[in-house]
């Protein structure tokens, strides 16, 4: 017998996880909530976790059929998991959020609803955390690393480390790739030359397991991918679109 064809998802979300064993299976539970009654699928990526993060989610596979579980045969850090993701993703909308529920999955869909209401153009809806609830330390370095990136690259994004961002798929693929772009995606859209747009989301704490990334960490990846990004910025010659004859 002939089956009928099951459309593809119009939404995929996409959730990095990293010893996230605590986390993540609410995490999806609370993602089904917000998106019940939409066509999308959520794809969580597991980047060799050391905890029992894979096991757990495979397990709610049989719960959820929306759910992909993926994963890394090596760790390869939140950027590549993201892309990974996105490779494998087949809605046309992407809504990427941080595995440890510091995100709120409520906030997903007004995101992507922002997106799809906007001209072609608009590739982007990034989360912007209004009140960041994490340690004073953090806060502080974010606020200094956003101020700076901002000014230099001109990426109009007051948060670029906010993990919840809803955009086309087909604008990502065409950004180059490398370790930690997930802060300059705004950038390098705007490089293609799309336009990006923002909106004030929830945040809230940790409630389980730690923490992946130092502030000294981030501060020297972060010094070397503005040096990076803006070198690219220099050298994109965007055409003002072109005609077909
Ligand atoms: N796949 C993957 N995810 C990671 C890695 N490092 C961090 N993450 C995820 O990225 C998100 C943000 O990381 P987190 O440690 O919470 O950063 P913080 O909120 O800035 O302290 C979480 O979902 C982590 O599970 C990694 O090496 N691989
Ligand atoms: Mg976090």
């Amino acid at each position: 017998m002939a089956q009928t064809p099951t459309p593809p998802p119009q939404i995929s979300v996409v959730v990095p996880v990293f010893d996230e064993e605590g986390a993540a299976p609410d995490l999806a539970r609370e993602i089904a909530a917000a998106f019940e009654g939409r066509n999308y699928e959520m794809i969580f990526v597991d980047d060799r976790s050391r905890d029992a993060t894979l096991a757990v989610m495979t397990a709610m596979k049989a719960e959820f059929p929306t759910l992909r579980v993926l994963s890394h045969r090596k760790n390869s850090g939140q950027s590549r998991s993201i892309r990974t993701g996105i490779l494998a993703a087949r809605g046309e909308v992407i809504l990427t959020l941080d595995g440890d529920g510091q995100n709120d999955p409520a906030d997903g869909p007004i995101l992507v609803d922002a997106l799809l209401a906007g001209p072609p153009e608009l590739a982007l809806v990034g989360g912007e955390r209004v009140k960041r609830q994490d340690s004073q330390a953090k806060k502080i370095a974010s606020r200094f690393g956003n101020g700076v990136r901002k000014r230099l690259l001109k990426d109009t994004a007051n948060d670029t480390g906010c993990g919840l961002k809803a955009f086309r798929r087909e604008a990502f693929l065409r950004l180059p790739y490398f370790d930690h772009i997930h802060r300059y995606i705004p950038a390098l859209m705007l490089r293609e030359g799309y336009e990006v747009d923002f909106r004030a989301v929830n945040h809230r704490h940790r409630q389980t397991g730690q923490s992946k990334y130092t502030n000294f960490g981030r501060l020297m990846a972060s010094v070397s991918d503005l040096l990076g990004v803006m070198w690219l910025q220099t050298r994109a010659r965007n055409p003002e679109g072109f005609d077909e004859f």
